[in-house]
């Protein structure tokens, strides 16, 4: 007896304690199983958690278009300059030559051999009108941004250039940051970095000068929109405490909507000179070409799902939890039984499924299952409807059979009345029988 009570006592110690003591992973990447079968006082039962798909490179799968669409380079094939170097113009661009074509599909593809792939546009020969082009990416889903965007040229890096995100399909956009050799002169902003931003600020959008500046793009290349920074404003310099992150997410619209997406556009408005003046005599130097461009990201399932299937030309989540549609954004129709809900983070580290529970209506098709509503007193669910025990009646033999049957289950007939004296008997028997065999023990003891 003092074994068990002290097997009991190491059973809440260890589940308490061990909740208490538990280390989090501090990678943005937990939450990744959606239910897991534990025992439990009914047996075999589903335990639900939130869940979400591991981060990936989302430029596998979007589809890029280019405004105006004519605006790459070689069609007809052209020759372009060195920016430094307005005598060395020995590149040529010809969209009918595969080593000198530049479509945009080489600034998603693997990177890494030399020499580099990339997209081109066409020179500025119509200067002084801007050379504008504008890059859309999208993925006809929803998608959570997880690490930063990087966009690499091959050219210098763009003079002015705005970053926009739509959450809405392309319908509407907003910008994301504004990049420029001056912030002021080009779009009347103040410069400011990541770094000024705060918890409060952080939905601003500012002006930075730090990836556009002329004379060193040779050796930086990339424009970053900084997501890693901005989440180290809730989850420390090293996203060590991503619980404080999440809870952030979980109660902030706002916050859990500006790292969200469906398209991306990158509006290139002016390209290196990597001077103050532009050499008019020499347009063949200027130009923008990029090499690769990186988002990191994940199919947004509202906690719902654990894995985002890429099928058709098109993501879209696996839902679990009883829900449904391509951000599992709703509950299946005969789970209905209470309005959808996104699942949350909260409490860490399993967060909270909110699962879509059964449509609670009469005689319905679907009575029972193994999971929320399980057939009582010993019935079984069969075919979604419960095989009752002789003794009970009702949807999920909740009702004792007598009560229906003439007299009620105070009646001489009634199986239920003339169930109880003997199972009352029987446990007084069982106590009467223990406490005579403890007064008995010490006495053969004695006798031994
Ligand atoms: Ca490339």
């Amino acid at each position: 007896m003092r074994f068990q009570f002290a097997l009991t006592l190491q059973a809440i110690w260890t589940g308490m304690c061990h909740a208490a003591m538990q280390h989090y992973p501090a990678a943005w990447g937990h939450y990744d199983v959606c239910k897991s079968q534990v025992y439990s006082d009914e047996g075999l039962t589903w335990d639900y958690m939130a869940c979400q798909p591991e981060a990936a490179d989302m430029t596998q799968f979007l589809k890029v278009s280019l405004d105006p669409p004519n605006i790459t380079c070689g069609d007809p094939p052209e020759t372009y300059c060195a920016l430094e170097n307005p005598y060395m113009c020995n590149n040529e661009c010809d969209a009918n030559t595969e080593e000198l074509a530049h479509p945009p599909q080489l600034m998603f593809d693997i990177e890494g051999r030399n020499p580099t792939t990339f997209w081109q546009s066409t020179t500025w020969k119509k200067y002084p009108k801007a050379l504008l082009v504008n890059i859309t990416l999208s993925w006809n889903k929803t998608i959570e941004l997880t690490d930063d965007i990087v966009i690499t040229f091959e050219s210098g890096r763009p003079e002015q250039m705005v970053l926009e995100k739509s959450l809405d399909y392309g319908r509407t956009w907003q910008p994301y940051q504004f990049y420029a050799t001056d912030c002021l002169d080009a779009f009347t902003m103040e410069p400011k970095t990541v770094q000024d931003l705060s918890q409060h600020t952080l939905l601003d959008i500012i002006c930075t000068e730090d990836y556009s500046r002329g004379y060193v793009w040779k050796y930086d290349k990339t424009v970053r929109f900084e997501i890693k920074d901005r989440f180290a404003l809730f989850a420390g310099p090293r996203l060590h405490n991503m619980a404080s992150l999440y809870g952030q997410l979980d109660t902030t619209k706002n916050l859990r909507d500006f790292f969200t997406i469906t398209d991306l556009r990158i509006r290139l408005l002016r390209p290196a000179t990597g001077a103050t003046v532009v050499d008019e005599s020499s347009l063949s130097r200027y130009f923008y070409a990029i090499s690769d461009i990186k988002v990191q990201g994940r199919c947004k399932c509202n906690l719902h799902a654990n894995s985002c299937v890429f099928d058709k030309e098109k993501l879209s989540c696996e839902c679990e939890h009883n829900t449904t549609g391509p951000d599992c954004g709703r509950c299946k129709r005969s789970y209905q039984g209470r309005a959808w809900s996104a699942g949350s983070y909260l409490p860490i580290p399993k967060g909270t499924a909110n699962i879509c529970v059964p449509n609670n209506i009469g005689p319905v098709t679907r009575v029972c299952d193994n999971e929320l509503l399980r057939c009582q007193n010993g019935g079984e669910c069969v075919s979604n409807r419960c095989s009752c025990p002789a003794s009970h009646t009702g949807l999920l033999c909740e009702k004792p059979r007598c009560e229906s049957e003439l007299g009620g289950c105070k009646g001489p007939e009634s199986g239920q009345a003339s169930l109880r004296p003997p199972s009352l008997c029987s446990v007084l028997t069982l106590l009467l029988a223990g406490v005579a065999l403890w007064r008995e023990t010490p006495r053969r003891a004695a006798a031994l």
